[in-house]
């Protein structure tokens, strides 16, 4: 069984973000995603999430290629996630490439490409728009 982890905030969940979770998944048998809380957006993102972590993982959950949803609380929790999840591959988005290199010794790193058109940046925008 090959296991697989992403992160993320996956708020105003769109298909950029169903790529990705499809194609993480295709790298295994099974996918975990961590996902980041509200606490973690705010004080380390500085960005405050539409919907509240237990329905952006409601929705994560309803995913066909999601296996498993955990917190994602801080920037520093990876290397522990990969041992304590027996993780294979480490699959981000490609604007993270490279960010990630330090977890190849404990398993494979992936950068896959973005989906280049869609953004939930761009989505609030437009809505604000119309
Ligand atoms: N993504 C994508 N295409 C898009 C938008 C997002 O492939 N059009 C990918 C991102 O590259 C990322 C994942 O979807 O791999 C989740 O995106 P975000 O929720 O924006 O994640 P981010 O805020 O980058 O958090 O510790 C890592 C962080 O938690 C990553």
């Amino acid at each position: 069984m090959r296991r697989v982890i992403t992160y993320g905030t996956f708020d105003l969940l769109h298909y950029g973000h169903i790529n990705l979770l499809r194609r993480a998944k295709a790298q295994g048998d099974y996918l975990v995603v961590a996902l980041s809380t509200d606490e973690f957006n705010w004080n380390q993102k500085q960005k405050k999430s539409y919907f509240s972590y237990e329905e952006r993982k409601a929705m994560l959950e309803a995913i066909r290629y999601v296996d498993l949803v955990i917190p994602e609380e801080n920037w520093d929790q990876k290397k522990t996630d990969v041992e304590k999840y027996n993780i294979d591959v480490f699959v981000m988005g490609d604007d993270w490439e490279g960010k990630f290199d330090f977890l190849k010794d404990q398993c494979e790193v992936v950068y896959l490409p973005r989906t280049p058109e869609i953004s939930t940046t761009k989505i609030k925008a437009e809505l604000h728009t119309k």
